[in-house]
């Protein structure tokens, strides 16, 4: 057997024990309870963290989501049951490529075939976790990863933890075999990544010939950031090339700042029947785990390093999450912004539409001025006017067509606007999401579109608003002099020249006067058109109208735009979602320093 170096000499006996071992290790931290206390400041996180989502296709969002469910995996898995246990056994994850001989240096360590080894790549992919007898309660109770079920089978479902005691392996030590780190295999992968979380101390085995893979250096790297407690094992060298990989490897691990990790070098060997590696080249590393179990401070050393390392990087993980989570607001309110904006400019048009008399035309003009012809109006008003009203009503009674035509027209032309201006600013929100990268992935074509039941809500819409309109007419105007209360002719009369003031706009009622005196009226009937558009209640009944139906567009037009920002609504994080975040994370940070686990860290200068 050959190592390089020697791991004892190189970092100490054990190696992390040294660097790791605070002032105060005999020291628990103080038991607190409630919320300041460590736990209850972990699961306040866990609990911000589950609550917020990246829905938002933004650039950001996906690692966000993959880092939340790695925090709150690694909160489940092993921060808040570790704290709950600081004196549980030490769990070390074997972890590396598939082939590596992860299974084989287990099986090796614990003088016993616990981990199927295999040729067919990858093999392992159910974990399998061996400790002594002694600590198996522990780790059968579930607290530790508590996501997989126990199993005394070996299985191949991913989800099950296969336990298995050796009595060859010391009390206060376990491993645990993990799947490959960079498999074909997904769930082998998200799998291992999980339970290298889960670790006390990262047992990392690499060969000669994987040893400068990418994945395994990304994987160690964010290991060194989080200050977990990394051994390295560099398996099946060829004997003649030992020196030069070694030397090779150190120079890496030297580069990656990961230099005090120690490292053992195994030579190229043969397995015994079983399987397993001659005894000679497990040795120092047995007797580095030998010491390890033996020595209670070491352990804890080893524990408190690796458990303070993944709360210290819980705040800038944290961090990152709760910029992701401003971000989803900002591009929430961006899109927002961009729906309004299309359905104000859709109201807008009502308005001008109702300003500029373009609503006069037609079909409106048409038949407002055959009503006004016909007579009808005038006999009905001219009566009230020269308190003729009864005769003149009774004279007009069953003859309705042309006041109910103009009725139509108006609705008519109403909705055909409202259509307009509705497909309009579908077709503005729809574009205008489509060109932004988390729009796109909430639109569905109908989208494009106004809602199908749009032109019957429009409809009653404008049913309604000329019901109140009569209705404004029969309670406001019932006392002015040309409408009388009991006049249901008279009022729907008024009522529609109301409108027609709407469409014309105060300003526009000399243009009103001259499309009645087109029409060929009377100059009798053009005093009373004077009368009553120049009449102050008509034009207050106008106004009333007019914001009466302004305010009925704006409902419509609102549920319009709701079909898009019901979909921002339900992907929207709370508002202060990032900044619950930021405080949860800070309340750990407190929690933290005040419960001396980070002792050590001051003055390890990783
Ligand atoms: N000759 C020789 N064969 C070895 C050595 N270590 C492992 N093997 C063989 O290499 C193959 C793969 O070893 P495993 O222990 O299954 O590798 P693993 O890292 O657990 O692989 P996965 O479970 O797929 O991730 C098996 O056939 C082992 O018997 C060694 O040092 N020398
Ligand atoms: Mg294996």
């Amino acid at each position: 057997m050959t190592t390089h170096g020697d791991p004892a000499t190189r970092s100490g006996a054990p190696a992390v024990a040294a660097r790791t071992d605070p002032p105060d290790a005999a020291e628990e931290p103080p038991a607190t309870t409630g919320d300041d206390s460590l736990p209850g400041a972990l699961s306040g996180l866990r609990e911000a963290i589950g609550a917020t989502r990246y829905p938002l296709a933004l650039p950001s969002a996906n690692s966000a989501r993959h880092s939340a469910t790695a925090l709150t995996d690694q909160l489940d898995d092993y921060l808040l049951p570790r704290l709950a246990r600081l004196d549980a056994p030490l769990l070390v994850v074997v972890g590396g490529s598939t082939g590596a001989g992860k299974s084989t240096l287990v099986n090796s360590l614990v003088k016993a075939r616990v981990s199927a080894a295999g040729v067919l790549r990858p093999t392992t992919r159910s974990p399998v976790l061996v400790c002594n007898p002694s600590d198996a309660a522990w780790f059968r109770q579930g607290d530790l990863l508590p996501g997989l079920t126990r199993t005394t089978e070996p299985s191949d479902d991913p989800r099950a933890l296969h336990l298995v005691t050796a009595p060859a392996l010391p009390a206060g030590l376990a491993f645990l075999d993990a799947p490959d780190i960079d498999s074909v295999v997904d769930a082998n992968r998200a799998l291992a990544t999980q339970l290298l979380a889960a670790a006390d101390l990262w047992l990392f085995v690499t060969t000669a010939a994987r040893y400068a893979d990418a994945v395994p250096w990304e994987l160690l790297r964010s290991a060194r950031t989080r200050g977990a407690v990394i051994a390295m094992v560099l398996d099946r060298v060829p004997a003649e090339a030992t020196d030069e990989i070694a030397a090779h490897l150190t120079e890496m691990l030297a580069e990656q700042d990961l230099g005090r990790a120690p490292l053992f070098v195994l030579p190229e060997t043969w397995v015994d029947g079983q399987g397993l590696l001659p005894e000679g080249v497990t040795a120092p590393l047995a007797d580095w785990f030998a010491r390890l179990a033996a020595d209670v401070d070491a352990r804890a050393a080893v524990v408190r390093q690796t458990l303070d390392g993944a709360l210290a990087a819980l705040h800038p993980a944290v961090e990152d999450l709760a910029d992701a989570a401003d971000e989803q607001l900002a591009a929430a309110d961006g899109l927002d912004e961009r729906v309004r904006a299309a359905y104000r400019g859709a109201e807008r048009t009502v308005e001008q539409g109702l300003q500029d008399g373009r609503l006069l035309r037609g079909e409106v003009l048409a038949r407002w001025q055959e009503f006004v012809g016909t007579g009808e109006l005038f006999r009905t008003l001219e009566a009230r006017i020269g308190r003729l009203r009864d005769r003149v009503v009774a004279a007009v009674t069953g003859r309705p067509a042309p006041a109910a035509e103009l009725r139509n027209a108006i609705e008519s032309q109403l909705v055909t606007l409202l259509r307009g201006v509705a497909s309009e600013a579908a077709e503005s929100a729809y574009t205008g999401w489509k060109a932004h990268p988390a729009g796109a992935g909430l639109l569905d074509p109908a989208l494009a579109h106004p809602s199908d039941d749009l032109p019957e809500r429009a409809e009653r819409m404008v049913r309604d608003w000329q019901r109140g309109v009569l209705e404004l007419v029969r309670v406001e105007g019932g006392d002015k002099r040309f409408v009388a209360r009991t006049a249901a002719y008279a009022v729907n009369a008024t009522g529609l020249a109301v409108m027609i003031a709407v469409f014309a706009s105060t300003a526009f009622i000399p243009t009103g006067l001259e499309l009645a005196t087109g029409a060929g009226t009377t100059v009798a009937a053009q005093a009373v058109l004077q009368a009553i558009f120049g009449d102050q209640a008509v034009r207050t009944l106008a106004a009333k109208a007019r914001t009466d139906l302004l305010d009925r567009v704006r409902t419509l037009l609102d549920a319009e735009a709701d079909r898009f920002l019901s979909r921002t609504a339900d992907a929207r994080p709370a508002e202060d979602a990032g900044d619950g975040l930021r405080r949860a994370a800070g309340r750990v940070e407190l929690a933290r320093h005040r419960s001396g686990l980070s002792a050590a860290d001051e003055e390890d200068s990783r």
